[in-house]
């Protein structure tokens, strides 16, 4: 049986031995090793922990959790009271700085004397020259976000509208436009075409659910300008090529969808040409 860690612990539960150094606890995580791309919204980094109280009494303990430079970890500690035989999870997410190099790293576990060394493999970003998707796990920018969805899912790499819960953006303001959801590039980028794929399932067609009207527009300094006005799309995907241009930035700015709802986005690519 699985748990998630309680965070609540009833005064009931407070009786329980507290654990000291001798641990009758096993320390597991996975996926061994984690990788992860030095990209902000690239999806990757993500460890899940658990600890298992082999003792005959219940137990709270702490986890300790290390990792040195360049990691940067979501938590130093799990604490969790923790019944006989029972896996108790929480996740972690470990992150690099952009720019850092492939290699392998680990993230070290302690409850009590024992120990778990868990590998972390950085891998190389993906390309960005001609030809390839200029935003892919690039950092993301909404003028809002719906709080079950994910702010980076719009550039995850995942265009698959049947995992769109999982992968995609929509915005916060139902039926209140306009929204826009794009990416602020580190460096001037050359940018000539848009793609959007806006939500197209079977159960949720575009012409129904996806979006309509929109503008794509990139920002040069301070400038923003509108480069492309999409109307009355009833598409799931589509292309928008306009003359290229050196941008700071890049968005769709949605005046509307069909269902005059949300402006649901599985996934937007940016290419040179
Ligand atoms: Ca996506």
């Amino acid at each position: 049986m699985k748990r998630t860690a309680l965070l609540a612990i009833p005064l009931t539960l407070l009786a329980v031995a507290t654990d000291g150094a001798k641990s009758n606890v096993q320390v597991s995580a996975t996926p061994q090793p984690v990788e992860i791309v030095p990209l902000p919204c690239f999806p990757s980094g993500k460890l899940t922990l658990g600890m298992t109280n082999t003792a005959r009494k219940a137990v709270i303990t702490d986890m300790r959790i290390s990792g040195g430079s360049p990691l940067v970890l979501s938590r130093r500690q799990f604490s969790s009271y923790l019944p006989v035989n029972q896996l108790v999870t929480a996740p972690l997410d470990v992150r690099v700085p952009r720019g850092t190099t492939p290699g392998t790293f680990s993230v070290q576990l302690s409850v009590g004397r024992e120990r778990l060394s868990v590998p972390v493999v950085v891998r190389p970003a993906p390309a960005k020259g001609p030809g390839d998707n200029l935003l892919l796990g690039e950092q993301a920018v909404a003028s809002s976000t719906h709080g079950n969805m994910k702010l980076c899912g719009g550039v995850d790499g995942n265009s698959d509208s049947a995992q769109w819960g999982a992968s995609g953006w929509h915005d916060a303001t139902k039926s209140v436009f306009p929204d826009s959801y794009g990416v602020d590039f580190i460096a001037p980028t050359t940018v000539g075409r848009v793609t959007l794929q806006t939500l197209d399932s079977t159960r949720y067609p575009a012409a129904v659910m996806g979006i309509r009207d929109f503008d794509v527009r990139v920002r040069v300094g301070d400038s923003w300008s509108t480069v492309a006005e999409i109307r009355g799309n009833v598409q799931g995907l589509v292309g928008v090529p306009f003359t290229p241009v050196a941008a700071d930035a890049v968005q769709v700015v949605v005046h509307d969808s069909n269902d005059h709802g949300y402006s649901r986005i599985v996934e937007l690519e940016a290419y040179d040409s």
